[in-house]
């Protein structure tokens, strides 16, 4: 990221052609920048503005008009980002856009790094981390329940709930270190009783806050379904038909599929994660081994396995070693669908005797990717077991953002640990060593105490010109 003395700028709009485009400028200089390039129509009202207010102009390079433009005029500190903003509203070619941009960056702005925008809001307290990733979340959301559940983090509830969390494990830090500071309260056997008290109230409250969680990250991210099945069972298929596309290769050639394709698609008002895997099986072709090993490191992290079996295999009871294997192992996550049902002989057709499959704990639906049958259940199964990802409970804010989860978690852990502490009689300044790690997980979520490093890695993930 650039310096904060330095002003940056940036197209905050999709590269490409369109009505108009939009470019940022942030910084103590930009006003400058900005003076040094525009010709506004009315100079007298520019000059006279306090600002939040438009302006219509011409922009110039050196004498050379570039562009008719609007410039919005956002003083800090109540802009944005804190700092000085303008935003230039120009014509959508990309030539002028460059040219735009350049007369700026000659005129001693620096181009913006993506993110930046948001990192200076964060860095000026305009947002916390926990609103400045819902910034992002909410430009990304697939679904409306996804952008609903952005836009009420953004408004601060769930930050504010967190901070209340975060100030008891502060305050708990700050009495045991006055403790260790006054041995004969150490041994009090009263303050002992309250801080133990406190500790599981506090610990109460971090688990409240990741129980919603899960459901925030249905939301968000959808229902991590992973599509598995030995080779040439309609994987691909599957994939294609959900997604309404010829998205993945398909042939009957056993083995097509090597590397895992992931595609976001609602099925049956479900958001879902959909990853096609590589057939299971024993294989001698290195590629193909490569991809098997995949299939079952994604199996591991699928919210739910759409296990697809020949349904000709099922009838004569013969699964393989692998398709066992999935059922043991994840036998309550998984939906099997019982495809190529088409291609039983008529007479076949109703009779499902299943017990052994039924008693792994996975849903059967009987299938065929070619008719389309067995569809509308799997979409009444996924509806039923994710209401959430359904996008039923987005009104509420809650966390939803993996890196957020893993920092309450980590900080409940250390509660944990310093309860277990407690317990055991142990003398403050060991406890007191899990309430500080507990303190700077949690310290994480919202950024109260956020490395730079940390930094870097959130912003760099957004859109440039954010
Ligand atoms: N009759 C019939 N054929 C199907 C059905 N679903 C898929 N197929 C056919 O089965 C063959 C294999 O389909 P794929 O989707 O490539 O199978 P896959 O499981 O992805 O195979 P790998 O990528 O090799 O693991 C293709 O010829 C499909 O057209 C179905 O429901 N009925
Ligand atoms: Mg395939």
């Amino acid at each position: 990221m650039n310096d904060d003395e330095q002003t940056i700028v940036a197209l905050a709009t999709p590269v490409g052609e369109s009505a108009i485009h939009l470019i940022r400028l942030s910084g103590k200089e930009a006003g400058r920048v900005v003076a040094a390039c525009f010709c506004p129509l009315r100079p007298e009202r520019w000059e006279q503005s306090g600002g939040f207010t438009l302006h219509l102009g011409r922009f110039h390079d050196g004498g050379t008009e570039l562009d008719q433009v609007l410039v919005s005029k956002m003083p800090g500190p109540a802009s944005f980002t804190g700092e000085d903003v303008y935003e230039i509203n120009c014509h959508g070619g990309m030539l002028a856009v460059r040219r735009i941009i350049q007369a700026c960056l000659r005129a001693g702005a620096v181009p913006a790094e993506p993110g930046e925008f948001t990192l200076r809001a964060f860095l000026h307290g305009k947002l916390d981390l926990v609103q400045a990733e819902a910034v992002n979340d909410l430009i990304r959301a697939r679904t409306p329940a996804a952008a609903d559940l952005a836009l009420a983090q953004l408004r601060g509830g769930l930050s504010g709930a967190v901070r209340e969390t975060r100030q008891e494990i502060l305050d708990m830090l700050a009495d045991i270190e006055a403790g260790i500071d006054f041995p004969e309260e150490e041994t009090d056997p009263l303050a002992r009783a309250d801080l133990l008290y406190r500790l599981a109230a506090t610990k109460g409250h971090a688990a409240d806050l990741l129980t919603g969680s899960h459901t925030g990250r249905l939301i968000r991210d959808g229902l991590s379904t992973v599509i598995a099945g030995k080779p040439n069972v309609g994987k691909s298929s599957l994939l294609n038909a959900l997604l309404r596309e010829e998205r993945a290769i398909v042939t009957d050639i056993p083995g097509t599929t090597r590397d895992e394709l992931h595609e976001y698609v609602t099925v049956g008002g479900v958001l879902l994660h959909l990853v096609d895997t590589a057939g299971l099986r024993e294989s001698d072709d290195p590629v193909e081994i490569l991809g098997i090993e995949r299939t079952w490191k994604v199996l591991n992290l699928a919210d739910v396995v759409l296990l697809l079996l020949d349904a000709r295999d099922v009838r004569r009871g013969e699964l393989s070693a692998e398709e066992d294997a999935v059922l043991a192992e994840y036998g309550t996550k998984v939906v099997a669908l019982l495809n190529k049902t088409d291609l039983l002989p008529a007479d076949e057709e109703e009779e499902w005797d299943l017990p052994a499959l039924a008693r792994t704990g996975a849903r059967i639906i009987p299938f065929s990717v070619k008719t389309g049958r067995g569809l509308d259940e799997l979409g009444r199964e996924l509806r039923e077991q994710a209401p959430a990802a359904a996008g039923a409970l987005a009104e509420e804010p809650r966390l939803a953002n993996i890196r957020q989860i893993n920092a309450l978690e980590r900080s409940l852990r250390a509660l944990e640990k310093a309860e277990e502490a407690m317990l055991a009689s142990a003398p403050l300044d060991l406890i007191s060593i899990d309430i500080r790690a507990a303190l700077e997980e949690i310290s994480q979520i919202t950024g109260d105490a956020a490395e730079e490093d940390l930094l870097t890695r959130i912003f760099s993930r957004f859109c440039l010109g954010k």
